[in-house]
């Protein structure tokens, strides 16, 4: 049930409803819709500061502008939500029976007035780009808006698109949403020149934006729907690329997302009034264990750095950075730099831990192949990843097949905690080559190792049968285990093998698989096409065996629960056995 009739937003169908609103109207349409973000963000997650903090020039680009006819491309497009209410999706917020109608990024399937499904940074200004260039091939009219935030603009591909966007001879609007704040802290000499603008309102020499060749307009109080209004105004129509700089507050409107920006970048469900999660995270995890173990191996004196791309908090690397400021690096949102410059440290003596996710570490594919590996070098990459219920634009389930690609990178799964830290005590003490290890998922889970050289691709026979060998890599070696237990009620024993590494065949193992087994199950949390059980299949190719694979298919899921993802790619042991028996 719509949960605010008496709001102003009601009144709102598209986006030229608000043009006849007054300032005190426009106002209170601001105060609404910060309110829905935070009660919706409240009960079910989401971003929050960075929509809180955008409301002003959402409804001032609505205001002066015809959407769609003029088009704005939302970097992130995670603050969109403003936007999504003012263009027809109003009830996905007023409503909490249709909380879940929208996705929390702009998605042209959803309206006429977002064009790109997108998720990762920094794409804006070159989409933007794209889409000036094809309305001036195609003699059509409208003014193309991007709109970035400062952060975003450390990324590799936000320079380069500004770049070309300053040489472009016609209309394109550039928004640089300025609110300080990546996730994190900013990181790079840019933020300094971003810091002298707001400093002399927009006047100092040094501009990075004029010495580009573009036009430069700033608003000191983005969140001034006046003055917002004033400057969409102005450079509206241009002729000629401008960048419009707004000094905007991430969290405005509400005091705990203003005090805690990285907390509040995007919230669990929590409690309105206090900020406080309602879920606290509990017991051990994965995290806080690798970081115990780089303090330690510091300490013991190895050259670490331990390095991210602006996503800190996901790995407690706040934690890492205090304890020693100068063995850490967060480059900014700049996943390729990151890897290259993991490759310098290497050639130089030094032992760079990258932590990333895989859903952004694939814009580094040709870091990961060009710097790293052609030049083989011992560069430790943390990812995080595997099916999950997200959106299409952060799925982690492509890491296997990419990395599979790769000559040269040993791609590690650990099941528990003692092969996590098996893993990374051998990348950190011996290995000679790049290792990436996959962290396991939650919870931990204790375990033994049985091996401590990972440099020959050694697999573990962890429970003898016969006819059907199931090969459970990573996480699912519990997977494996369990739908061997459902086969052995039903007075099947079947094998379990212990992979490590979806990268390196067993090729002994596998041989010796031959003996007393016809059917071998591959089991990876990834996507399968190229994967891990890719290779057991090309390795089988001219042999007896029958192999299936299972994992995630080649496909863009989105939202849709991991529970209900494992039942539709058949991996739970009911399905796997039920499978497996079909198959005999
Ligand atoms: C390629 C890529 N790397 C990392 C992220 C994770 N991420 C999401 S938002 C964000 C910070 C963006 O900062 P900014 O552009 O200033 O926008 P704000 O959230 O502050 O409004 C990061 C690092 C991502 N979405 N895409």
């Amino acid at each position: 049930m719509n949960q605010h009739p008496d709001y102003l937003l009601n009144k709102v169908t598209r986006p030229a409803d608000i043009k006849a609103f007054s300032m005190p109207e426009l106002k209170q349409l601001a105060s609404e819709m910060r309110q829905l973000v935070l009660e919706k963000d409240a009960a079910i997650s989401g971003h929050v500061g960075p929509n809180l903090g955008a409301m002003e020039a959402t409804i001032a680009f609505h205001y002066v502008f015809d959407s769609p006819k003029d088009k704005i491309i939302w970097d992130i497009s995670h603050l969109a939500y403003g936007h999504k209410m003012l263009t027809g999706r109003k009830e996905a917020f007023l409503d909490p029976d249709h909380y879940h109608d929208v996705s929390g990024y702009s998605a042209p399937d959803e309206s006429e007035h977002d064009f790109f499904t997108v998720g990762h940074t920094s794409t804006s200004v070159a989409l933007a780009v794209g889409m000036a260039k094809a309305r001036d091939v195609l003699g059509q009219q409208g003014n193309i808006v991007a709109f970035i935030g400062d952060g975003s603009l450390s990324g590799g591909l936000a320079f380069e698109g500004l770049n070309n966007a300053s040489v472009l001879k016609s209309n394109l609007i550039i928004v640089v949403n300025d609110n300080q704040m990546s996730i994190a802290e900013n990181q790079g000499g840019l933020y300094q020149a971003l810091a002298d603008l707001r400093a002399s309102n927009g006047q100092a020499k040094n501009n990075f934006f004029t010495v580009m060749g573009f036009d430069y307009h700033y608003v000191s109080d983005g969140n001034d729907l006046k003055a917002m209004i004033t400057a969409f105004e102005e450079v509206k129509d241009s002729t000629s690329p401008v960048i419009l700089h707004i000094n905007t507050l991430k969290g405005k409107g509400y005091q705990p997302a203003v005090n805690n920006k990285e907390r509040f970048h995007w919230s669990n469900p929590f409690d309105l009034k206090t900020g406080r999660l309602l879920k606290q995270p509990s017991g051990e995890s994965y995290a806080q264990i690798i970081m115990d173990e780089l303090d330690k191996q510091v300490k013991a004196g190895q050259p670490i750095v331990a390095m991210n791309a602006a996503i800190p908090g996901t790995f407690k690397l706040h934690e890492f950075e205090a304890k020693h400021p100068d063995r850490y690096l967060d480059t900014g949102i700049a996943e390729q730099d990151c890897l290259t410059e993991a490759a310098g440290l290497a050639k130089g003596g030094a032992k760079p831990v990258v932590f990333q996710n895989s859903t952004f570490l694939q814009r580094a594919y040709d870091q990961l192949s060009h710097d790293v590996a052609l030049n083989d070098l011992p560069v430790i990459i943390m990812v995080n990843g595997g099916i999950n219920g997200g959106s299409k634009t952060h799925l982690g389930i492509f890491d296997i097949p990419y990395l599979n690609t790769i000559p040269n990178i040993n791609y590690l799964h650990p099941s528990n905690q003692a092969e996590l830290l098996a893993m990374l005590r051998w990348a950190l003490t011996k290995a000679k080559h790049p290792v990436a290890i996959r962290i396991p998922s939650q919870p931990v889970v204790l375990g033994t190792a049985l091996q401590e050289d990972f440099a020959p691709s050694h697999y573990d026979l962890v429970r003898e049968g016969k006819t059907v060998a199931l090969l459970g890599l990573g996480k699912f070696a519990q997977l494996a285990v369990k739908t061997a237990e459902l086969l052995a009620k039903k007075g099947r024993q079947v094998t379990v093998v212990k992979p490590y590494s979806a990268t390196n065949l067993d090729e002994e193992c596998l041989s010796g698989l031959e003996a007393k087994h016809r059917l071998v199950v591959t089991l990876e949390d990834a996507s399968i096409v190229g994967g891990f059980g890719s290779l057991v299949s090309q390795f089988y190719a001219d042999k007896a065996m029958k192999v299936l694979n299972y994992g995630a298919a080649k496909k863009f899921t989105d939202n849709i629960s991991q529970a209900e993802l494992y039942k539709q790619f058949h991996l739970t042991p009911e399905l796997l056995a039920q499978d497996i028996e079909e198959n005999l």
